[in-house]
């Protein structure tokens, strides 16, 4: 598998899953300027169309996009690593934040580094404020939103 990332972008997600669950994953910093070149060659909009990291090749040469999809494969590769939940109850609090971090607070984010308008910008502002007071209200006193990091 090859993970195409940028530095200091969402694939540091699936990055971290990589070296939690001791993955054997090759990695591909992607150049991102007026074209999208990866490390080994490609344009990387042939890898992936929307031109966005991460994206992951199978080995089979599949490649599977969206941080959250590639956070669950990932934890899915080694089980024992505990980096997903699974069953239970909690499976679903488990999706509910992945998707909450990918909706609300990942494209929330978005507005801001774009070129908008500045009551664009304000409302993106407020809207994230909301956001991660909510966050903060359910992470309480807890270090994680859900358990332990890793059973390692
Ligand atoms: N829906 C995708 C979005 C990924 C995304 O927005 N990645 C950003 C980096 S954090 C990116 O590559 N943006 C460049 C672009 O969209 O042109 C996901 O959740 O993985």
């Amino acid at each position: 598998m090859k993970l195409f990332y940028v530095p200091g972008a969402c694939s540091l997600g699936p990055h971290i899953v990589i070296n939690e669950a001791g993955l054997d994953v090759a990695l591909d910093k992607v150049a991102f300027g007026k074209e999208r070149t990866t490390q080994d060659g490609r344009n990387f909009y042939d890898i992936n169309p929307q031109g966005a990291v991460p994206a992951l090749e199978l080995d089979n040469g599949d490649v599977l996009t969206e941080a959250q999809v590639l956070l669950e494969y990932l934890a899915a590769q080694n089980p024992r690593a505990e980096l997903a939940i699974t069953d239970g109850p909690q499976h679903w609090r488990f999706l509910e934040a992945l998707n909450f971090i990918a909706t609300e607070l990942h494209k929330g984010t978005g507005p801001l580094f774009k070129s908008n308008p500045d009551e664009v910008k304000e409302a993106a502002k407020a809207n994230l404020v909301n956001r991660y007071k909510l966050l903060e209200q359910k992470l309480g006193d807890q270090d994680y939103l859900l358990g332990k990091f890793s059973s390692r």
